[in-house]
Order: C-alpha cells, then structure tokens, then sequence
C-alpha cells in the first residue's frame, strides 16, 4: 500500500514514520509512505499557500493551485483515494480503517487555516475525515492518526497470537484488565484465576471483565451486540 501526505508541516509527521510498527512495515515492504510539503508547488518567490477568503471575515484560505498540481503530480497513475482531513469529515472508526487499509493509493491532504477552497473538495476529494469532535491546529496530527491506525492492520504488522487475538470475540468490547509479574505487589494481588492454568476460566473471566468494563465505560458499545441473558444479566449488574 502507497500512502502519500500533503502537508504544511510534514515535520510535524516525519519523526513517527522512523518509530515502531510505521517503520517496520516500511523496512518490510508493506507500505511506502511520502510526505510532501505543499509549499513544493507555489510558484512564487514568497511561496504563498493561503490568501484571504472571498466575501471577507477571519481568517485564511489554502488556495487551489498548489494542491491541484500537487494532485496532478502524486497521482500519476490517477487511481488514488484523496483524503481531506478536516472536523467537518466523517468521524474516523476501526471499521473505516480496516477499510482504508485495504486501498492501494492514499492521498492524504492536511487542512490548516480557516479551511481549503471548496473547489477542492469538489474536484479531488474522495472522502473527508475527522479523528473527533474537537479542532486541531492542522490536519498532520490527524494523518499520523490515520497512518498509525492503518499500519497496524496491514498484514504482517502484528504477530500472529496478536491478530488471533484480536479476532476472537473480544473484538466490540474494551479489552479486559491485564497483569504482568509481580503476583503480590506491596498486598496488590493479582487475580487467583489467572494464575491458575485453566485456561477456559481464564477465557470466562476476561469476557466478563471485558463486558463489565464496556457497561461502565462505553454503554453505547453494547447496544450494537446481541446479548445473552446471562450477558444482560452481568451487564445489568456492572452499571
Ligand atoms: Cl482531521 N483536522 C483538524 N484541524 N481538526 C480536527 C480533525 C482534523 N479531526 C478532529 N479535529
């Protein structure tokens, strides 16, 4: 998969590529990523990528011209996704990851300022994206976002018990609690059962802790899944 990033900061985004799964994947050839800074595409001597808006008021606008040339340039072979990251996009959720993730080309173009010049959006974007209901300064931290949120999904990205893993019923709920040595920190004990080697009582309690968690937490999660009586019952009981 080809991702390419279009940026007023690509700085902002450079550092994250050179770290963990992001750069394994790129070492292992399952994904190429490119960040761009669009000020490559003035033509100017101030190298201007903004102006005022039309019909007056605050703030500046990204002018058309050097995203369109920038678009032009990086797809090349015109089969790209153009991904517009701003909070008036459709809010970002592991389903639209995973389909993201199967895309052969992605274009992702970083808002800052006021906004972009609608015919923009018009003319190139495919799909406009937000990571949530808050504003960012600019669209970079949101495509490192997206760029992690991807990579960790590409094959070969996790190891096969993590995937598995993740496969299994779990999938719609927060995870569970997790230990790790020591049994008995300063009187904090680690749950009996899971020192105990039965490995279906395990199973049974991280599902239940995994469903208590999700009632107290995210409620909202729930009213997705169809559950059991015995789930209802546990769920009833956690709130
Ligand atoms: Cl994609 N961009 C900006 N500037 N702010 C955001 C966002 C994106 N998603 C949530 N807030």
């Amino acid at each position: 998969m080809k991702m390419d990033v279009l940026a007023l900061f690509p700085e902002i985004i450079a550092p994250a590529l050179q770290t963990g799964i992001l750069k394994r994947i790129q070492d292992d050839g399952g994904l190429s990523v490119n960040v761009y800074n669009l000020r490559d595409w003035t033509t100017d001597k101030h190298k201007t990528v903004d102006d005022y808006p039309y019909g007056g008021g605050a703030g500046m606008i990204l002018k058309p011209e050097p995203i369109f040339a920038a678009a032009e340039t990086l797809n090349a072979e015109s089969d790209a996704q153009f991904i517009f990251l701003t909070p008036q996009g459709i809010p970002l959720t592991q389903p639209m990851v995973e389909a993201l993730s199967l895309e052969t080309h992605l274009i992702l173009i970083c808002g800052r300022y006021k906004g972009v010049d609608e015919r923009v959006r018009e003319k190139i974007v495919t799909k406009e994206i937000s990571i949530g209901d808050y504003v960012l300064s600019g669209g970079e931290i949101a495509a490192l976002v997206i760029l992690d949120a991807i990579a960790r999904v590409l094959p070969g990205a996790l190891g096969d018990f993590e995937s598995a893993h993740e496969d299994s019923f779990s999938k719609d709920l927060l995870d569970h609690p997790h230990y790790t040595r020591p049994a008995d920190y300063e009187g904090l004990k680690v749950p009996e059962v899971l020192l105990s080697g039965h490995h279906d009582n395990i199973k049974k309690w991280r599902y239940v802790e995994a469903l208590k968690r999700t009632a107290q937490r995210r409620p909202d999660l729930l009213k997705e899944l169809e559950l059991t009586d015995e789930e209802l019952a546990i769920v009833n009981k956690a709130k």
